[in-house]
């Protein structure tokens, strides 16, 4: 144990790059952790007193849009889930290299991909700690079931596999899912994009949401302070920051698949991030939805693919440990 980081037994990081892209339907997204590595990510960790652990990546080679939609029970004909069994196969592999991180207690950084790969992640993690606090950034509700879901992509349902909510459809790729989140133990910032029938069963979940109307009324102080009250209720528990870089908004991040004006500006970006690590509990990350593709495909939106790339690794270096003074 080191004092300041009460769950890690060192400052290890073990870096999973999850380059999957079937959770949505843009290509490019699988491109993310190879160009956020030539940017100098390695370097940047290694600069903030962490050693660099296991290197790990999921194999893409399956992962291509070949597959017809879904091979689903015959119960479950007629709803859209697009890709399960790929994903599921993908996000096993993730979960193992996760929950080997959480076992030897050392930081688990993933790297999208899509916002599907967490199922993996987080769901890996939560085999070893099954009291892992998880803080949701995000600009969906990204709760989505196959029959609330007006796309069937699963980048838009990681939340109701996390809660357990998808466990009645017997998704049987996804069957080594054993433990879920509590209402206590799941956070949303950021949030203004949700689907109608996906409200509905946000409310009736009861999901702890902290919407852009809360950073507007609450600063993004005020909101981390009332996140860490509902995580922190029965005293410290290791947190996972799941970060989808859609959060933030298209101005500062542009590069991404779902944008959506009025996110989290630059500061408040980094603010939750900051504010996290001071915590000191954070014990993983993901960050997820960096499209590289959107801008570079284009040469006028070149700029665009830099700064997002820029702020991803700006972010992982706030959520370990960088300070501005
Ligand atoms: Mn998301």
């Amino acid at each position: 144990m080191i004092p300041d980081l009460p769950f890690l037994n060192s400052k290890t990081l073990n870096l999973i790059q999850a380059p999957v892209a079937l959770g949505q339907t843009l290509e490019g997204v699988d491109e993310a952790p190879s160009i956020l590595i030539q940017n100098g990510l390695l370097e940047q960790i290694s600069s903030l007193g962490w050693s660099i652990g296991q290197v790990s990546e999921v194999d893409p080679h399956d992962l291509k849009w070949n597959s017809p939609v879904g091979n689903l029970p015959a119960h479950q004909q007629g709803q859209k889930i697009k890709f399960p069994n790929e994903l599921g196969d993908a996000c096993r592999e993730i979960a193992g290299l996760a929950r080997d991180s959480a076992k030897e207690k050392s930081f688990t950084l993933t790297l999208g991909g899509d916002h599907s790969i967490v199922i993996g992640s987080i769901g890996g993690a939560l085999l070893e700690r099954p009291d892992l606090g998880v803080i949701w950034v995000d600009a969906h509700g990204d709760f989505n079931t196959p029959e609330t879901s007006p796309s069937g992509n699963i980048h838009g349902m990681p939340l109701s596999f996390l809660t357990g909510l998808m466990q009645r459809y017997q998704i049987k790729s996804f069957d080594w899912l054993k433990n879920f989140l509590t209402r206590d133990q799941l956070v949303l910032v950021g949030i203004r994009s949700i689907d109608p029938e996906e409200r509905s069963l946000m409310k009736s979940w009861g999901v702890n949401v902290f919407s852009m109307t809360e950073v507007d009324r609450y600063g993004i102080g005020g909101v981390m302070e009332r996140a860490f009250e509902i995580l922190f209720k029965n005293g410290k528990r290791p947190i996972h920051l799941s970060y989808d870089i859609d959060s933030v908004d298209p101005h500062f991040a542009p590069s991404t698949g779902t944008r959506v004006r009025g996110g989290l500006n630059y500061r408040e970006a980094h603010y939750i991030a900051e504010s996290v690590s001071e915590t000191g509990a954070l014990v993983g990350m993901d960050l997820v939805e960096i499209n590289p593709r959107l801008g570079y495909v284009d040469p006028a939106h070149r700029g665009d693919t830099n700064v997002t790339v820029e702020i991803g690794l700006e972010l992982v270096g706030s959520a370990l440990g960088k300070r501005i003074y």
